[in-house]
């Protein structure tokens, strides 16, 4: 590696690793990657998977690439015997933003295990090219700002392929990047990401709006673009449906040059549709076919066969359906064909639950997905199901056969092989590295459970992790934090049912409870890193109140002796990659049965640290797992809150009136020290939310959250016990690699290799 290092850098800028600057290193070790990549071997299966999504949350690319390219160590090293600090290069890289959360770093793990398992498949989704947004922090108030990521030495790779989209009077010419995808030890595939030329930066002017109106010049700037206006949903179609015309002529291109029947496209290529943002891609295909002299009905049954779709949420407002109206002045080419499926639907059930296009005119696309797709699945098991006994009911006694479970899962190479040097090298020194291929082994550290050598280790890395994420806060942030105090982190999208406003009384609380002479043992350091979407008005008043909160326990002088908060700007991948290993509770409180799975609780637990949390999503599987003893479980059930919503007795106002605990927690949101430093009319619009309405339920569970925290809490200062619940958790994390969760879909879904 030596040797192909030096000669790019010496041809490129006529130096030594030693002369290079941190910028021409990462340009230098960016072009041996791609070198090295050139020298692979495409992977290549009898079938080939096109997974479609609107996010790909991949996060920065070169030490993951390195390490898939097992060179990782040995660059290391090289640079570090010329002086060079890997990390130091690292940071050269801006992270692309192309995703919101779970959803999106879901498809970037998926890629990682498809190509490590050699499997063929390809993600397709779009180059937005300011992402989602960067966030600020002004006067305790989140600001969004554009998000710029794309160099001029990228990751992305020029093609020479576009194609023709045609919209309502007028058609664009897309142009097609790659970002390879390199597998751990083996495996390559493709990240296709489609832009259009003629796309205008320029047009942005204050925060991140801009003039939604010409498509030519602003179709993929943003992701997810403010939908909350019509102009954005409208701009949310023309996305949606640019990805999907794309995708289905890349597909068609491709299995056109492979010279296979495209009456058999169904043994040859499967689609993943990931949640419904790609649905269109349903009646697109169709057309295609039809356009390919294929007669409709078969179209439809071709790619009834090949389509298969994952459902990500069971939020209602997250489950798409769009206007026939719209969708006519934006691709009005697939009404008459969402109007025969429409048809179809209706002669297999009358079931108004099912049909497509409702009264109202509204399409559902989750609907089109399952009646023609092959499978459809939810990404936990409590998820799914809740989707085939409750929310999608009608469709489970229609097709039950097309519903399966698959729980997510996460790449251990990034979220412990990368974000943990230290950890993953001390496993191996304990159990050999066979777990990096297989993670169910690390269930061999259970052999290692009452060693207290090994569990004073597990605390050492902890604290170590926990004194880089000190140093790396103060360096990117300014912020101070005690590295030996006890790290809480919640860190995820910000959203009522995640219940960020649960732990934000939770401190509340703590803090008055301290202000009447309480001193808790070891002080704590709440950590939350979050986004709210630019339109969710309650988002962000939470995030208000969490900052203003900050502040205020920053200045009592007894307080802040015991407890902080710090809200982490602009949480994103490159910050949870320091955030995960430094901590020691992981949050995951959200309202039971409204998280489908979560996977941020995963990468806490596979860096030993203990879940705090409600028996909901992959929670309930963790739960199982580990078992009562190591993790911390709390809140009433998924199926007495769904009862709640169904008997609509829920009363806020009761638990508020009743208890003063949660009384005075709730009402600090508008007292005199709030609203001195805050704004008083986001403070009462959320304190109005919480008494009146909340409806996530937050006070539901306040008190048995309080509960239960005290007791972790308490239990934490008996450090090797702790360490032994940390040691636990590491070993029974293998189940949640993607690695098994793509055999998974593979074995039932995809059957690429045969
Ligand atoms: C998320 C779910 O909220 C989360 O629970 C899950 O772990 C993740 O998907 C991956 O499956 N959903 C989204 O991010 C989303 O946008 C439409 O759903």
């Amino acid at each position: 590696m030596q040797t192909k290092l030096t000669n790019i850098l010496q041809t490129q800028f006529n130096k030594t690793i030693e002369d290079c600057t941190n910028e021409e290193l990462y340009t230098g070790l960016l072009m041996l990657v791609k070198n090295l990549s050139n020298d692979r071997k495409p992977t290549s299966t009898p079938r080939k998977l096109y997974y479609i999504s609107a996010e790909f949350l991949i996060g920065k690319l070169l030490s993951n690439n390195l390490i898939n390219l097992g060179i990782y160590d040995e660059i290391k090293t090289l640079l570090a015997d010329n002086g060079k600090n890997l990390s130091d290069i690292e940071e050269i890289e801006l992270e692309p933003s192309l995703g919101n959360g779970g959803l999106g770093r879901l498809a970037a793990c998926f890629l990682d295990s498809i190509a490590t398992l050699n499997l063929s498949g390809d993600g397709v989704g779009l180059n937005y090219h300011f992402g989602l947004f960067k966030q600020k922090f002004e006067n305790h108030l989140q600001k969004e700002e554009k998000n710029p990521w794309i160099t001029d030495k990228s990751w992305l790779n020029d093609t020479n392929i576009g194609f023709d989209v045609e919209f309502n009077g007028f058609t664009v010419h897309s142009k097609l990047y790659d970002i390879d995808v390199l597998g751990y030890q083996k495996g390559l595939n493709k990240l296709h990401l489609f832009d259009i030329d003629t796309i205008d930066e320029t047009i942005v002017n204050d925060g991140i709006s801009f003039d939604q109106k010409d498509i030519r010049k602003n179709l993929t700037l943003f992701l997810y673009p403010d939908d909350s206006t019509k102009e954005g949903q409208m701009l949310r179609i023309y996305q949606q449906y640019f990805m999907v015309s794309n995708a289905a002529q890349l597909i068609l291109m491709e299995e056109k040059a492979k010279g296979h029947d495209l009456h058999e496209l169904y043994k040859y290529v499967c689609i993943q549709i990931n949640d419904t943002h790609p649905s269109m891609v349903i009646p697109e295909l169709i057309n295609r076919l039809v356009l390919e002299g294929i007669d409709l009905h078969e179209a439809i049954d071709i790619v009834s066969k090949t389509c298969a779709y994952t459902n990500h949420t069971i939020l209602a407002e997250a489950l798409e359906k769009w206007h026939l109206e719209d969708l006519k002045q934006v691709v009005p080419q697939l009404i008459s064909t969402i109007q025969e499926l429409n048809a179809i639907a209706k002669s297999r059930s009358d079931n108004k639950a099912v049909q497509i296009i409702d009264e109202h005119n509204l399409v559902h696309m989750a609907h089109m997905d399952i009646h023609f797709g092959y499978s459809i699945n939810g990404v936990a098991s409590l998820h799914t199901e809740i989707l085939k006994n409750s929310e999608l009911k009608a469709f489970y006694e229609l097709y039950p056969e097309k519903f399966n479970n698959k729980t997510n899962g996460i790449t251990f190479r990034r979220w412990l092989l990368h974000c943990n040097h230290e950890l993953s090298q001390y496993i191996t020194s304990l159990i050999g590295d066979e777990y990096k291929t297989d993670a169910t082994k690390l269930k061999d550290l259970l052999k290692f459970v009452d060693d207290e050598t090994v569990l004073n280790k597990l605390l050492t890395i902890k604290q170590n992790r926990k004194q880089d994420l000190c140093n790396y806060l103060n360096k990117t942030m300014h912020l101070t934090l005690n590295p030996n105090s006890i790290f809480d982190i919640q860190i995820k999208r910000l959203h009522e049912y995640k219940r960020q406003q649960m732990n934000l009384l939770y401190i509340i609380q703590l803090l008055q409870k301290i202000r009447s002479g309480y001193v808790p043992s070891t002080p704590i350091t709440f950590i939350f890193g979050a986004k709210a979407a630019p339109a969710y008005i309650i988002a962000k008043d939470i995030i208000h109140a969490i900052l203003c909160l900050q502040d205020i326990i920053a200045k009592d002088p007894v307080a802040s002796k015991y407890i902080q908060v710090v809200m982490v700007e602009n949480y994103n991948v490159t910050n949870a990659e320091k955030l995960i290993p430094a901590c020691d509770f992981s949050e995951q409180i959200s309202l039971a049965s409204k998280e489908a799975s979560g996977t941020g609780n995963m990468k806490f637990m596979l860096n030993g640290a203990i879940t705090i949390g409600t028996e909901d999503g992959a929670n309930v599987e963790i739960h199982e797992l580990v078992g009562d003893d190591n993790i911390y479980i709390f809140g009433e059930s998924s199926d007495d809150v769904i009862a709640h919503y169904n008997n609509n007795d829920y009363d806020a106002g009761k638990y508020y009136n009743n208890d003063e605990i949660i009384k005075n927690a709730v009402d600090f949101l508008i007292s005199e020290e709030m609203t001195s430093i805050g704004q008083t009319e986001n403070l009462h619009r959320l304190h109005h939310e919480l008494i009146s309405k909340d409806w996530f339920m937050s006070l539901l569970d306040l008190k048995a959250y309080i509960q239960t925290k005290d007791q972790a809490y308490n239990d934490y200062e008996d450090r090797l016990a702790w360490a032994k619940k940390s040691l636990i958790n590491i070993a029974n994390a293998g189940y949640f690699s993607s690695d098994r969760t793509i055999a998974e879909y593979n074995n039932d879904i995809w059957h690429l290799d045969k």
